[in-house]
C-alpha cells in the first residue's frame, strides 16, 4: 500500500490531469443525458460522479491530510440532500433549484474571497489577471447569492411576489452599479491603497445588487431569473477556478453558465418574451391586463356527459398545465389515457416547453406516472394535426392554450406560441373556476362553441372520469 501510495505521488500531475479530463467527460456526457426525461437519470449520476471524482481528486492534489472535517462535511451535506429529496415537493422544486444557486454563488465567492486574503499585495501584471478573476467570482458570486435566496423568497411567499418598483430604482441601480465596479477596478490597480476596504464595498455592493436585480422581477417570472441565476452562479464558478487556477472548476463553471444561458433563452422565446422584458419589464406589478375581454356564454359539463363524448372518441390529445402539478393528477391522468387506449383510441401527451413554472414541469409528473415517452409531442408537431383530434384535454392548463396570443394583437401574450387546442372538434377545459392563469389575462378559448369547461380540481374530475370508465 505504502510503495502504491509513494508510486502515485511520483506521477501525481499526470494522475490529476487524467482524472480531470475524465471529470470534465463526465460532466459533458451528464448534460448529453439529461437532455432527454428517457435519459436524465443517468446524466445526473454521470455529473455526479464526475464531481466526486473531482472533488476527491482536488483534495488528494491539494494534500489536505486531515479529512475530518470534510467528512464531518460531506455527511451533514449528504444527510440534509437525502431528507430535501424526500420532503421537497415537485411544485417546490424552483425554490430548491434557487437555493442550490445561492450556495453557488456564496462558494464562488468564498473562494475568491480566501484567494484575496492570501495574495493580496502581490501585484505583478499576472496576479494582476488573477485580481481580476478574484473579483469577478466575488462580484458575480455575492450577486448570485442574494439574488438567489430573494428569488427563493419570492417563490415561497417569504418575500412580495409581484415586481416591487419604486421612482428612481432605475438610477439608484445605475449608482449602485458604478460605485461598485469603479470600487473594483482599484481593487486590480497596483499601488491604489485601502484595497481591503474597496474588496469588501464589491462584497456589499454585490449583495445590493443581487436584492435589487430580482425586487422588480414578478414572482412567476423566476424560473426564468432562477435558469439566469444558474448561469450566474456557473460564471461565478468559472471565474472562481481562474482565481484559484483550477481547470476543472474553470471547465464545470463554463458548462453550468453556458447551459443556463442557453435555457434562458429557451425559455423566453417560448413566453415570446426578451430577456430584458422579463428582467426589465415590472411583468405581474399591476393586474389590470386583460385578453380579448371577452364574454359570453361558456358550455360547462360534468364528468358523466364528458364520459360519453370521451367513450366514443378516436383521438384524444391531453394538454397538462400548471394545474395539474398542482392536483398532483398525474397518476390519474395516466390510468385515464391507459383506459381510452384500451378502449381504441389513439392517446398522445402535448407539452408546452412553458407549460407549469420550471423547465421540463410537465415531462417530469408524466414520467413520475410512467406516461411513456413515446406518447410525448411538441406544439409544432401537434398543431398541424388538430383538426382531426376528437378531443382535446386540457388538465389545468391557461396561457399555453390561449387563442388570444395567437389572434389579439393587443394581448400582452400575442406571439407566444400556443398549443392550438381551440381547432379540436370538441375541448374540455378542467380548472377549478373562470380564475386567469400566470399571465393574469382572459382566455377567449373558455367560450368557444366547442369548449366544455369541466370545473373542479383536476384530479378529482380525471378520477370521476376513470370511475365512469371502469363502471360501464
Ligand atoms: P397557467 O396559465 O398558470 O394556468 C394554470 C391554471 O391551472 C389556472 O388557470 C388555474 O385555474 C388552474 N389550476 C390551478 N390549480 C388547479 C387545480 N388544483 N385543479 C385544476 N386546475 C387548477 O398555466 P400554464 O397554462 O401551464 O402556463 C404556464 C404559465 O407560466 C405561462 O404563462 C408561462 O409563460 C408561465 N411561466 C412558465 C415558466 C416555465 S419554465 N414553465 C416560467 C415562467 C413563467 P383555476 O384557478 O380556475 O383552477
Amino acid at each position: 500500500m505504502a510503495q502504491l501510495i509513494s508510486e502515485l505521488s511520483k506521477n501525481k500531475d499526470i494522475i490529476i490531469g487524467i482524472c480531470y479530463i475524465i471529470s470534465a467527460g463526465l460532466f459533458i456526457f451528464g448534460l448529453k443525458f439529461l437532455s432527454s426525461p428517457a435519459t436524465a437519470r443517468r446524466g445526473n449520476f454521470l455529473s455526479a460522479l464526475g464531481m466526486f471524482i473531482a472533488v476527491v481528486i482536488t483534495l488528494w492534489s491539494k494534500n489536505v491530510i486531515d479529512f475530518k472535517w470534510i467528512v464531518i462535511g460531506v455527511i451533514i451535506g449528504a444527510l440534509i440532500g437525502a431528507i430535501a429529496s424526500r420532503v421537497i415537493t415537485m411544485t417546490q422544486m424552483p425554490e430548491m433549484v434557487a437555493l442550490f444557486n445561492g450556495f453557488g454563488g456564496i462558494a464562488s465567492l468564498l473562494v475568491g474571497w480566501s484567494a484575496f486574503v492570501m495574495a493580496p499585495q502581490a501585484l505583478t501584471p499576472v496576479s494582476n489577471l488573477t485580481f481580476i478573476a478574484v473579483i469577478l467570482s466575488v462580484l458575480i458570486g455575492g450577486v448570485t447569492f442574494t439574488g438567489s435566496i430573494i428569488a427563493w423568497g419570492k417563490l415561497n411567499g417569504l418575500v412580495y411576489q409581484k415586481a416591487f418598483l419604486f421612482p428612481g430604482q432605475k438610477f439608484i441601480n445605475l449608482i449602485l452599479v458604478l460605485g461598485i465596479l469603479t470600487s473594483a477596478v482599484l481593487v486590480c490597480i497596483p499601488g491604489v491603497g485601502g484595497k481591503n476596504i474597496l474588496f469588501y464595498i464589491v462584497i456589499g455592493g454585490a449583495f445590493v445588487l443581487g436584492v435589487m436585480s430580482v425586487m422588480p422581477i414578478g414572482g412567476a417570472d423566476m424560473p426564468v431569473v432562477i435558469s439566469l441565476l444558474n448561469s450566474y452562479s456557473g460564471i461565478a464558478a468559472c471565474a472562481a477556478g481562474f482565481a484559484i487556477n483550477n481547470i476543472l472548476l474553470i471547465v464545470s463553471g463554463a458548462l453550468v453558465g453556458a447551459s443556463g444561458i442557453v435555457l434562458t433563452k429557451i425559455m423566453c422565446k417560448a413566453m415570446n418574451r426578451s430577456l430584458a422584458n422579463v428582467l426589465f419589464s415590472g411583468f405581474g406589478s399591476v393586474t389590470t391586463a386583460k385578453g380579448a375581454g371577452e364574454t359570453g356564454e361558456i358550455s360547462p359539463i360534468n364528468a358523466a356527459d364528458a364520459y360519453l363524448i370521451l367513450e366514443a372518441a378516436n383521438s384524444v390529445v391531453f394538454v397538462p398545465g400548471y394545474g395539474m402539478a398542482v392536483a398532483q393528477a398525474q397518476h390519474a391522468v395516466r390510468e385515464l389515457g391507459e383506459l381510452l387506449e384500451e378502449n381504441g383510441c389513439d392517446v398522445k401527451y402535448a407539452i408546452h416547453p412553458v407549460a407549469g413554472r420550471m423547465p421540463g414541469h410537465m415531462n417530469v409528473l408524466l414520467a413520475e406516472a410512467n406516461v411513456s415517452y413515446d406518447l410525448l409531442v411538441e406544439p409544432g408537431d401537434v398543431n398541424p394535426t388538430m383538426e382531426t383530434v376528437d378531443v382535446c384535454m386540457v388538465i389545468g392548463a391557461n396561457d399555453v392554450v390561449n387563442p388570444a396570443a395567437r389572434d389579439d394583437e393587443t394581448s400582452p401574450i400575442y406571439g407566444m406560441p400556443i398549443i392550438e387546442v381551440d381547432k379540436a372538434k370538441t375541448v374540455f377545459v378542467l380548472k377549478r373556476s373562470m380564475g386567469a392563469g400566470f399571465a393574469g389575462i382572459d382566455n377567449p378559448l373558455f367560450f368557444k362553441p366547442n369548449t366544455r369547461m369541466l370545473f373542479g380540481d383536476a384530479k378529482a374530475s380525471v378520477s370521476a372520469l376513470v370511475s365512469e370508465f371502469k363502471e360501464t
